[in-house]
């Protein structure tokens, strides 16, 4: 049936709001290994201290995870749509506004050009990434959630908005097909009823079916795999059919990753929303969505992304009531996705 206008804003403003917190919250963790018990243990305590009623401590700063969305939906508002240049323009006056917000190595490069070329050539900075192989940094996934909001009616023109915002920064197979997968697993999270109980198993076999549309080797690669991310997608359908406690996550991590790479993030997100439909052992919250993100973070590695990636698809599903007042307000300017999230929300179902 046609699903609840009330109940389908406070999944936008879930989406959104769910992407900062996972950046804030994750952006103090971000390294390379990961974590010990001791360490989760840590994180455990610094979750439960900020959730208390009554902790002050200073706002908790995002990442350019947040500030890419931020950009991304600003763009698709201000042009009641998806205009490249116009985007292209947004992440670029967003960066020099503040660059010190954590961005990725590489992609800086593409901002300098972009803004020396005056953006006669949006496109081609981007394919001059890494010898002109394009980055496949997850960079392009990251600040998908208002594309997967704003098309979310329209399932091919949400996957086309997705590759050509990912194509400005963003030009590897994978990289581009991260984006689009997270795009499309936020956008199956939104359409369901989050009273009922979630077939993880069909969620996944749903994404298979969708990433086996896309992963066709048009530009005839040669790859050894062509189809990378239904790989990955059949291992994320393993681990989560798992007996009991379900797989180490020292085994999720070898099979899925946590690194920069969107191959290597953007299903272990996916698998961390999965997950996260049931009480995990080491992780102490009655709040699914708190345990998606505190999860996510507890693998270790690239814990903003992967952070912001699983809350922007559970806040998707769960809407904005499961996400705990008491830890967004130590996020910075949240008034301001909830903001975004109700102007995407306006535009979409007009
Ligand atoms: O993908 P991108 O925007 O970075 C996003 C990450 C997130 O974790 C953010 O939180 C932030 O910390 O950065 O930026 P890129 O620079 O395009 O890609 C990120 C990194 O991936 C690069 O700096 C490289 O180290 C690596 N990388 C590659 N390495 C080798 N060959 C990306 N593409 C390649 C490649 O083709
Ligand atoms: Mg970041
Ligand atoms: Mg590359
Ligand atoms: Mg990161």
């Amino acid at each position: 049936g046609k699903m609840d206008s009330l109940l389908l804003k406070s999944k936008f403003r879930g989406s959104l709001l769910g992407a900062l917190m996972g950046d804030c919250l994750g952006s103090a963790y971000e390294g390379d290994e990961l974590f010990s018990a001791g360490m989760k243990l840590v994180i455990q305590k610094s979750f439960d201290k900020l959730q208390g009623p009554h902790f002050k401590a200073p706002v908790i700063q995002f990442t350019d995870d947040s500030a890419m969305t931020r950009a991304v939906a600003e763009s698709l508002i201000e042009c009641t749509g998806f205009d490249q240049t116009h985007m292209a323009k947004k992440f670029v006056k967003s960066y020099y506004l503040e660059p010190n917000r954590g961005y990725g190595a590489g992609v800086t490069t593409v901002f300098h050009k972009l803004r020396n070329n005056k953006f006669v050539d949006v496109l081609g900075p981007a394919r001059e990434q890494f010898n002109g192989e394009g980055s496949l940094g997850n960079g392009g996934a990251m600040r998908v959630a208002p594309i997967a909001l704003f098309y979310y009616k329209n399932s091919e023109l949400m996957v086309d908005t997705a590759r050509k915002q990912s194509h400005i920064t963003h030009t590897h197979k994978t990289g581009v097909d991260g984006a689009i997968l997270q795009a499309i697993a936020i956008q199956q999270s939104l359409l369901l009823d989050p009273k009922e109980e979630l077939d993880t198993c069909k969620f996944t076999d749903n994404l298979i079916n969708e990433m086996d549309k896309i992963e066709i080797d048009e530009e005839g690669l040669g790859l050894v795999d062509p189809s990378p991310y239904k790989t990955q997608l059949k291992l994320l359908r393993n681990l989560i059919c798992e007996d009991g406690d379900g797989p180490h996550d020292e085994k999720v991590v070898h099979q899925l990753g946590n690194d920069v790479s969107a191959l290597h993030s953007v299903p272990t997100a996916i698998y961390c929303f999965l997950k996260a439909q049931k009480p995990i052992p080491a992780i102490q919250t009655e709040n699914p969505l708190r345990r998606t993100v505190q999860y996510a973070i507890s693998l270790g590695g690239d814990t903003d992304t992967i952070g912001s990636m699983a809350g922007a698809i559970a806040g998707a599903f769960y809407g904005e009531e499961m996400i705990r007042p008491e830890i967004l307000k130590h996020c910075e300017t949240s008034d301001k996705f909830r903001e975004l999230a109700d102007q995407l929300f306006h535009l979409a179902t007009a």
